[in-house]
């Protein structure tokens, strides 16, 4: 979906912009992947006997368990043995951040799909067959699908929590415009291609190794401790890489490998658990819905002055990470505009659906949602565009956020100029309005989407990292990082870097499996920090390493330390290329003794929070951009096609254009399904009824924008960013918000008593409801 801009017109302007692909290496995992070799959980060698599992899960979303029996399903042919909560010998919880969840239902279930049992068989097969056998009686209770339900039943996860900045109720008095409403932006699937999944196996002495599909290994492993009351040294957790998280893997992952692992210990024998896709859509948790209100006042000339928002957060039947994602809401509230007087709550609301959980973006997607849909209706009662609006509210150096930090480096402006003028935005809008002047039954709508996005874990404590770097006798390089390779092109970067510092080439160094023997207390690969935070560890030990290569050589060569330069596998003095190669001297060094392994510690400076008083410096930087969106509408039937999307995007200094400009189409389209078509449908017993992909739609190549481009804005980049190179994962997502905003506006040429409707997916089914009323 990419083009590269070539047109003569703008490579005149690209004196603004540093032109992409600079360094375009590819992703190095893409030679194992489209040869098949690359491996995954499920392509683990399994040992002989290896056994199976099939979760028999809750087919009632709130009940009493009044009986089970499992008779008939233990007596089938090949079956093993069937856990329930009495087997396990620890602790029966797996909640992260509240201890809420347990691993298994005991009397109780609190939604569709939640886990009662393990079985065990020779075959997933016979496993399955065998699910269909347990009879069970669940007494009902009521059910609570949607967070308005759960607020007015007073069902809350955690107390709720709120920021604020200046004092909105006072300036509401002076504002010019005042308009309140209410939105709604639904959940998301995060369809990751390789379902969940664990293979555990038995060492000696009691020790379980689990190979796991997650974004976090140390939490698989802590919580396997905890559930089987072992320490956790006895627990390694290996990780190859995922086939997709998306954050669908920062806390899910755990249950099935905590399962797998209870298994192997009971039956000293290997266990392999696959979620097929039909139980993993149903079991696991998904993005948040979330149903808001705000109130928006502007002054005359549409400076926002104030801007008040309650959010409603459907965090589901357990807290999982619920409570940090909606932390994350109130940080990105006021996407990319300064509003001085600001103030926001969001409350947990706990319902009866799977736990929600940790989706690309982490609740911030969902706060601009609502900051955004407030600018549209004040726009369109205003009768100004909301671009408009947008424009004289972005966010300016010294501003400060409604949590306390002051924006420095901020790129608001500049990716909105740049977009403005690079993409010669005056012109598309005048091409839009001549379109919809000239046809009827298709109109074109187009819309600006700036993004801020905060970079770094809003728990300050989660900012660290390890690399641990070894250099063998004939001069190749292996390191081990927390980074989980998830297809976003980590390992990659991790070998630049190395690659960088010794100059040598990429060849000779290999990026080791994610393990928990290697790197210990690690965090989750996740909040868009992998790279910087494994980097800058991975960059601190690699250059340890350096100091101690320059002494030797410096010893071998006669000469100081600092005029030593190691350059494409040769040791130069003073820009001299000696006949020292890089393999004698780590012949040399091993030789003298010198120690060729390092291990480095990061944890990201500057940053803190106070929850007590909601003020801070939470985040390490921001990332910046602006996209423009174009669609075209079909009124007949209510079908779009976005024509397409035009980005500003601050990469920082880019350190692996190709890789990164990846990660913006993929979110790109990733944000657009989430505000366009993807609709998760729960009915009121909280059974998930897209519970497939004949009814859960995701963007393919016929619906993702036809055009995308992405030029870098110029920009020094950021200390705090390995090399420069800005985190990309999460904050292009938030560009997909533009898509809703562009139907909505080509909905109003089309009908212009159409009223305004913030709830999101914006499906074709939506869109003829709205072309069509009165
Ligand atoms: N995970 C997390 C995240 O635990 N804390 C965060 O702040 C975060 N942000 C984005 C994505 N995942
Ligand atoms: Mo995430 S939402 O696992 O960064």
């Amino acid at each position: 979906m990419h083009k590269n801009k070539s047109n003569t017109e703008l490579n005149s302007k690209l004196d603004a912009v540093s032109i992409a692909l600079k360094q375009s290496i590819k992703n190095l995992d893409s030679y194992t992947h489209v040869r098949g070799e690359s491996l995954y959980v499920d392509d683990v060698n399994v040992r002989q006997g290896t056994l199976h599992a099939v979760v028999f899960d809750s087919r009632k979303a709130h009940g009493k368990i009044k009986s089970i029996d499992y008779s008939k399903a233990e007596a089938l042919d090949g079956v093993e043995r069937i856990f329930t909560y009495k087997d396990i010998p620890g602790e029966n919880e797996i909640g992260g951040i509240i201890r809420d969840e347990p691993l298994f239902a005991e009397n109780e279930v609190h939604f569709w799909g939640m886990p009662i049992a393990l079985i065990i068989a020779e075959s997933e097969f016979i496993a399955r067959k065998a699910r269909n056998l347990i009879e069970i009686d669940i007494q009902e209770l009521p059910v609570i699908t949607t967070a308005k339900q759960a607020k007015a039943k007073g069902s809350f996860i955690n107390a709720p929590r709120s920021f604020s900045l200046g004092d909105t109720e006072n300036t509401f008095k002076d504002c010019e415009y005042i308009y309140e409403g209410e939105t709604f932006s639904n959940g998301q699937e995060h369809l990751y291609i390789e379902a969940q999944g664990a293979y555990a196996e038995p060492l000696e002495n009691g020790n379980i190794k689990i190979t796991s599909s997650t974004q976090g290994p140390t939490a698989v492993q802590k919580t396997t401790a905890n559930v089987l009351g072992l320490a956790m040294h006895k627990i390694e957790v290996d990780v190859t890489r995922l086939g997709g998280g998306f954050g669908g893997k920062e806390d899910q992952a755990t249950p099935w490998a905590v399962m797998a692992a209870l298994a192997t210990y009971h039956l000293n024998q290997s266990v392999k658990l696959i979620l097929n896709r039909h139980d993993d859509l149903h079991m696991t948790g998904k993005r948040h819905p979330y149903e808001s209100t705000y109130k928006i006042g502007l002054s005359k000339d549409l400076k926002i002055l104030a801007y008040e928002a309650e959010f409603l957060q459907n965090s589901g039947a357990a807290a999982d990470l619920s409570p940090a994602i909606a932390e994350r809401t109130l940080f990105h509230a006021t996407n990319s505009y300064y509003i001085p007087n600001v103030k926001t709550m969001v409350l947990s609301c706990k319902t009866n659906l799977p736990p929600n959980t940790a989706f690309r973006g982490f609740g911030g997607p969902q706060g601009m949602y609502v900051i955004e849909s407030a600018i549209a209706k004040a726009a369109s009662e205003i009768g100004v565009t909301s671009r408009e609006i947008q424009e004289i509210n972005l966010l300016d150096e010294n501003d400060t956020f409604s949590y306390g930090q002051i924006a420095k480096k901020v790129e608001a402006k500049n990716t909105w100029d740049s977009a403005k003028s690079l993409f010669s935005s005056d012109a598309l809008e005048h091409d839009v309005e001549e379109f919809n002047k000239n046809n009827t039954s298709f109109k074109k709508g187009i819309a600006f989407m700036p993004i801020c996005f905060g970079i770094s874990f809003t728990n300050t404590s989660m900012n660290h990292a390890r690399a641990l770097v070894h250099i063998y006798l004939d001069g190749s390089v292996g390191i081990s990082t927390a980074a989980v390779e998830m297809g976003q092109g980590v390992n990659t970067k991790m070998m630049q870097i190395a690659a960088q510092v010794f100059s040598i080439p990429i060849e000779k160094i290999k990026i080791e499996t994610t393990n928990t023997t290697r790197v210990a207390n690690t965090s989750p690969s996740a909040a868009s920090s992998t790279a910087d935070l494994n980097g800058k560890a991975t960059l601190m030990a690699c250059n340890s390493l350096l100091k101690r290569l320059k002494l030797v050589a410096s010893e071998d060569l006669n000469t100081k330390p600092e005029h030593i330069e190691l350059k494409d596998e040769f040791i130069y003095i003073n820009d001299k290329k000696s006949e020292l190669s890089w393999t004698e001297l780590i012949s040399s060094a091993m030789l003298k003794r010198v120690a060729l392994t390092e291990n480095a510690h990061y944890a990201t400076p500057e940053i803190h929070f106070d929850k007590t008083k909601e003020k801070g410096h939470p985040f390490a930087y921001h990332v910046y951009g602006t996209a423009i969106t174009t669609v075209t509408l079909d009124c007949t039937r209510g079908t779009y096609e976005f024509d397409w999307v035009k980005i500003v995007h601050d990469y920082g200094k880019s350190m692996s254009e190709g890789i990164d400009l990846g990660q913006v189409e993929g979110a790109l389209a990733q944000g657009i399904g989430w505000m366009t078509m993807e609709e998760i449908a729960y009915n009121d017993e909280g059974r998930l009824l897209s519970n497939a992909l004949s009814t859960y739609k995701i963007p393919d190549i016929f619906s993702v924008p036809k055009d995308v481009e992405v030029i870098p804005v110029e920009t020094k980049g950021h200390e705090l960013a390995i090399l420069k190179s800005k985190a990309v994962g999460e904050p292009p997502l938030m560009y997909g918000i533009g898509a809703y905003f562009a139907i909505q506006n080509a909905m109003m040429a089309f009908n212009p008593n159409y009223d305004l409707k913030f709830h999101a997916p914006m499906t074709p089914e939506k869109v003829l409801m709205g072309l069509h009323n009165k």
